[in-house]
C-alpha cells in the first residue's frame, strides 16, 4: 500500500476558488481566530475548525486541541470513523494489522484490546466509538454537514467556507482529510440507470443491510472491495455473476484472533512504543521491510523458502517484505509472479479457471497494484452458484432493465447490481475546490502527518502569519521528484490503476501519472521534516 489508504490535504489559499458546490465528504477547516461576520446566515457561536472524522481527521482534532486551538469538524455523514463508517459491504476489513492498525497515543491503546489480527469493518467502528470516548471528540463534530463551499477571501485572509444544511462559517485555515478513496468510481456503462433492480456502488452498501437470501447478485470489479463482497456473499445468494476486468493477484490474508493475552504482554514489555516508532523507519509503514539484498544475489533455496515462509505468514508480507528488485525488474517479478501463480492455481479445481484467475502471462507485474487480502477467494469461483463474465473477452455493452448485455449477444441477468468498481484517488474527492497541497499517507503516516500540520499551524501563529501557501516551483519540484522515483519502477506497466489514476482514464478527467510518493516512508518523512526545519521552504509566508 504505497500510501493509500487516505490522504490529508491542507489548502491555503488556492489563487481562484471557483464558485459552485465541491463534491467531498469529509473535511476539516482549522482556525484560531475564526470570525463569523454579522452577515453571516445560520451562524454557530463557535469558531471552527473542521475536518473530515476519519481516521487522519480525528487526530488531527486531538493534535490542533492540544495547541489551544479552536477546533470543529464538519462530517457530511452521520457518525465517525470515516471509510470505515460508511463502507458497509459484507466482509469490510482491514488488510493491516491491527497492531499496525491504530493510534499511537497511550491513552487510547493502553485499555483497547483487539479480536482480530485484521480487524473487520464492525470491529474498527467500535475502536473509533471507543476513540471517542476516550478523547471525547464528538464534541467538537458537526456530522450531517456536507461543506459545500470554501472560498479563500485574500483581504482578511480567511476561508469561507459553506454547508448544504445552510451554515457559513470563517476560518483562517483548513485542512480537508477527505480521504484518498472516498469519490466512489461509477462506471460509464450505457443505460446504467435504466437497472430496475438494486444498484449501488460498493461503498454505498444499504447502511441497514441487505438480505440476499435467494437473490441473483452481479458484481462488477475484482479489486480489493470486490473480493471482500464476493467471498463473502458467494454463499449466500442464489447465484452470483463476477465480472472481472482484470484478475487481482490477490494474497492469503491468514487470519486469526489476536490473543488478548499476547496484547497485555506486549503492551507491559512496552512493545507497542517500539512498534509505533518503528513503523515510520519503515519503506511501507508496516512492521516489516523489504529484503536488505535483491533477488538476483540471493541463493535458489533462499529465496524459495523466504517465499513459502512470506505465504504462510500471509497479508502483504510477499509483497512488502519482498526483494526490492520485484518493482524494478521485470525478469525478477516474473518470477515472483509464477510463485504467486502456482500458489493460486493449486486452489481452483476447474482448470477452465486457471488462465481466468491466475493466467501464465501476467496482467501486469506482481505488486504494481495493490493485491486484495483473500480468504477463500479463489475457491469461491468453484461453487456451482459463481459465474465469472472475462470483460476483457466479452466486454460489457449495456445495462438493460434486468441485467447486463455483453458483446456477442449474451445477456447476463440478476435483481442486485454491485459497483465494485473503485475510487477516483485521491484528488477526486476535492478536486473541484482546487488543491494547493497534497501529500500520501497511510495509518503508519497519519499521525506524523497530523503532526507536521499542528506544528507548521503553531509556527505561523507563533510568528504571526496568516497565510500559508505552496510556491509554484517546490509544488513542480516535488512533483518531478515523485514522477522521477516512479520511473525506476514499474507502475507504468499496469493498464489500469488508482495509483496513477490511468482507472479513470475512460473518464479522461485527469492526466495519467503516479500520484502517490513511492520513495519510501523514512524519505518522505525526511522531506517534510527539512521544508519545515528551513522555515517552511517552498512556502509563501505573510
Ligand atoms: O477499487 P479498485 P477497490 N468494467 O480500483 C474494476 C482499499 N481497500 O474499491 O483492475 C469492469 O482496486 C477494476 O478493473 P481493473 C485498497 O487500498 C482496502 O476494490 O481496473 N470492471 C477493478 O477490478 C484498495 O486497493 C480494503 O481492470 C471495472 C475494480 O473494478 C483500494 O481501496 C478493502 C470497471 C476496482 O478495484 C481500492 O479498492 C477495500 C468497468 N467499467 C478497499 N471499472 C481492505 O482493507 C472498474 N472496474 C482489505
Amino acid at each position: 500500500m504505497f500510501y493509500s489508504t487516505r490522504y490529508t490535504y491542507v489548502y491555503y489559499n488556492p489563487p481562484k476558488y471557483p464558485a459552485r458546490r465541491s463534491s467531498f465528504d469529509l473535511f476539516l477547516l482549522a482556525s484560531s481566530t475564526l470570525r463569523i461576520p454579522k452577515s453571516t446566515l445560520h451562524t454557530h457561536k463557535f469558531p471552527p475548525i473542521s475536518i473530515s472524522a476519519g481516521f487522519a481527521g480525528l487526530y488531527q482534532l486531538y493534535r490542533l486541541r492540544a495547541l489551544g486551538l479552536s477546533v470543529k469538524i464538519f462530517e457530511a455523514a452521520s457518525g465517525i470513523g470515516g471509510t470505515w463508517h460508511i463502507n458497509r459491504y459484507p466482509g469490510v476489513r482491514t488488510d493491516c494489522e491491527a497492531v499496525i492498525y491504530q493510534y499511537d497515543l497511550e491513552e487510547v491503546w493502553k485499555d483497547w484490546t483487539w479480536k482480530d489480527k485484521y480487524p473487520s469493518g464492525e470491529e474498527i467502528q467500535a475502536y473509533f466509538r471507543y476513540v471517542d470516548h476516550k478523547l471525547d471528540l464528538k464534541r467538537d463534530i458537526y456530522f450531517n454537514t456536507r461543506v459545500t463551499g470554501a472560498k479563500w477571501d485574500e483581504p482578511s485572509h480567511l476561508w469561507n467556507v459553506s454547508t448544504a444544511s445552510g451554515l457559513f462559517v470563517r476560518a483562517r485555515f483548513l485542512i480537508l482529510c477527505t480521504g484518498s478513496l472516498s469519490k466512489p468510481l461509477i462506471p460509464n456503462i450505457k443505460d446504467l440507470s435504466t437497472f430496475e433492480g438494486r444498484c449501488f456502488h460498493s461503498s454505498h452498501w444499504p447502511q441497514e443491510g441487505l438480505d440476499l437470501t435467494g437473490k441473483h447478485v452481479a458484481v462488477i470489479g475484482t479489486g480489493s472491495s470486490g473480493i471482500q463482497v464476493i467471498e463473502n456473499i458467494a454463499s449466500q445468494v442464489r447465484h452470483l455473476t463476477v465480472f472481472q476486468r482484470t484478475p487481482n493477484l490477490a494474497l492469503p490474508i491468514n487470519q486469526s484472533r489476536f490473543d488478548e493475552k499476547e496484547q497485555v504482554k506486549m503492551k507491559e514489555m512496552d512493545l507497542y512504543n517500539h512498534i509505533f516508532r518503528r513503523l515510520p523507519q519503515t519503506f511501507a509503514g508496516f512492521l516489516y521491510e523489504f529484503q536488505p539484498i535483491p533477488f538476483t544475489s540471493a541463493t535458489t533455496e533462499a529465496q524459495r523458502l523466504l517465499w513459502e515462509s512470506q505465504w504462510k505468514a500471509g497479508g502483504f508480507h510477499f509483497w512488502l517484505g519482498n526483494y526490492p528488485d520485484i518493482f524494478s525488474d521485470e525478469t525478477v517479478n516474473r518470477e515472483a509472479y509464477a510463485f504467486w501463480r502456482s500458489k493460486v492455481r493449486a486452489r481452483i479445481r476447474n482448470p477452465a479457471l486457471h488462465e481466468k484467475l491466475a493466467p501464465i502471462i501476467p496482467p501486469h507485474p506482481f505488486g504494481i497494484k495493490q493485491p486484495g487480502l483473500e480468504q477463500g477467494y479463489f475457491e469461491v469461483f468453484d461453487r456451482e452458484n459463481v459465474s465469472l463474465v472475462d470483460v476483457k473477452e466479452t466486454p460489457i455493452e449495456q445495462v438493460t432493465p434486468n441485467g447486463l448485455a455483453v458483446r456477442g449477444g449474451t445477456i447476463h441477468t440478476f435483481d442486485i447490481l454491485v459497483l465494485a468498481t473503485g475510487f477516483d484517488s485521491f484528488t477526486g474527492a476535492i478536486i473541484d475546490i482546487d488543491i494547493r497541497l497534497q501529500r500520501p499517507n497511510s495509518t503508519s503516516v497519519i499521525p506524523r502527518q497530523s503532526d507536521w500540520i499542528t506544528d507548521c499551524l503553531k509556527f505561523l501563529q507563533d510568528n504571526d502569519y496568516t497565510r500559508i501557501e505552496t510556491k509554484r516551483d517546490a509544488e513542480e519540484a516535488w512533483r518531478y521528484l515523485i514522477l522521477e522515483i516512479a520511473s525506476k519502477r514499474l507502475w507504468h506497466k499496469c493498464e489500469s490503476s488508482w495509483y496513477t489514476g490511468s482507472n479513470l482514464a475512460s473518464t479522461n478527467t485527469r492526466p495519467v501519472e503516479m500520484l502517490a510518493f513511492s520513495g519510501g516512508l523514512p524519505l518522505y518523512l525526511e522531506k517534510c521534516a527539512e521544508a519545515a526545519d528551513n522555515g517552511y521552504q517552498g512556502f509563501e509566508l505573510s
